[in-house]
């Protein structure tokens, strides 16, 4: 520490995610994906604090415009303690952590990753099967586990749905919800939040917010849209919530929750690749049938549609194009350095006992006192 305040470091880098540029390319991976792994495995241990402590490290020093090449340039950095410290000097000297490397060879890491990258599989029913003793996906099937509808899913386009969607696929599934949307309404506005939205050229699924210049003409909307996409058969799973905001007339009761309550459909979409697309696999006898054919080559993707009433549009993007970190720590932000409550549908100031509106994001950014921070500026 002596040490540290004789330096003047050439960067600062701010307590709270939301105050910094977060790019999506930086050069520190080799530290931050370290930390991520056992951000991820404390959370596979339900150790929610430790989690949050490991990532939070970790996105400080993506924001890192150097690479760390010492110890000492970790003087003055927030938010990165004892044990993220201890990882970082250990991959400093030996282009490894010893901790990291022994949680990515442990069977209970191993299961838990494959377990919760099913669709509808959440850390919880991943621990109940792996003390079952299911280790695999193989395992799931042979055990004869109940499944809910989502994991049936899940289970059931579990190859297509672990292949990363492309930017050129998400942007051809927009393409086919805009004109279903148009088809109903033309002034109705679909817009790709989530990971692409923030510059990723992928992502594990397509997160699309819908709304209407008039406000109240959102209401319905949804509905008719899931008709015209399962009536060209699009839809290969589908799961819709209705709205349960009611007109915030009472202050956020939950500030720090990421759920919203806006109306939504979870869902697997059917996307029509181009022929000869990709992979040179040839066709064999284990091709299942219906992807031999090359005029029915399909592929399995998770698409979330939320619909959003155009006064909470600006906080539903904010809102859904994340990252999630990014989203926590603007609410954490919201919450204990300016007495506010913020969510996906709307800011309310307690000092004031009033709601803030915004038509921007921008404008949220303003009554926060925080300097705007573009999508791809986000990715903490
Ligand atoms: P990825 O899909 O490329 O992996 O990354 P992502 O786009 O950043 O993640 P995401 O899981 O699709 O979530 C996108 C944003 O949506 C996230 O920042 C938080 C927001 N979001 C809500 N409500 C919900 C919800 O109920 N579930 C999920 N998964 N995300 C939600 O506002
Ligand atoms: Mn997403
Ligand atoms: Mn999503």
């Amino acid at each position: 520490k002596a040490a540290c305040a004789s330096l003047t470091p050439d960067y600062m880098v701010p307590v709270y995610a939301c105050q910094r540029r977060t790019p999506l390319q930086h050069p520190n991976r080799l530290f931050t994906d370290a930390l991520e792994i056992l951000s991820e495995n404390a959370e596979f241990f339900e150790s929610e604090g430790r989690s949050l402590a490991f990532y939070k490290a970790s996105s400080v020093m993506k924001a890192l415009p150097i690479r760390l090449t010492s110890t000492v340039d970790l003087c003055g950095l927030p938010c990165i303690g004892e044990h993220s410290q201890r990882v970082i000097k250990e991959i400093l000297e030996d282009g490894v952590s010893s901790e990291v490397e022994g949680v990515l060879q442990s069977e209970r890491y191993q299961a838990m990753k494959v377990l919760t990258s099913i669709f509808g599989v959440g850390v919880k029913t991943a621990d109940r099967w792996y003390r079952e003793g299911i280790r695999n996906f193989g395992d799931i099937l042979s055990s004869g586990q109940k499944l809910t509808k989502e994991q049936e899913a899940g289970v059931k386009y579990f190859k297509d749905l672990s292949s990363p969607v492309t930017e050129e696929e998400a942007n051809s599934i927009t393409d086919t919800v805009r004109k279903a949307v148009a088809s109903i309404d033309t002034r109705a506005k679909v817009t790709i939040t989530g990971g692409f939205r923030r510059g990723k050229q992928r992502g594990h699924d397509v997160d699309l917010l819908i709304t209407h210049p008039e406000e109240g003409k959102e209401a319905g909307l949804l509905a008719q849209i899931i008709t015209i996409l399962d009536s060209q058969g699009l839809l290969l799973y589908y799961k819709t919530k209705e709205n349960t905001y009611t007109a915030p007339r009472e202050p956020p009761v939950k500030p720090h929750s990421t759920l919203d309550r806006f109306e939504r459909c979870f869902s697997v979409f059917k996307l029509s690749l181009p022929p000869f697309r990709g992979s040179q696999e040839p066709v064999s006898l284990s091709t299942p049938l219906d992807k031999t054919c090359i005029a029915t080559d399909w592929k399995a993707v998770r698409v979330d549609l939320v619909v959003s009433p155009c006064s909470q549009y600006a906080y539903a993007l904010l809102g859904w194009t994340g990252s999630q970190h990014f989203e926590r720590e603007l609410r954490r932000f919201a919450g204990s350095e300016k007495q506010m409550a913020l969510n996906s549908h709307a800011l309310y100031d307690r000092k004031q006992n009033e709601f803030l509106s915004a038509s921007t994001e921008e404008e949220i950014f303003a009554h926060l006192g925080l300097p705007f921070i573009p999508p791809h500026e986000r990715n903490a």
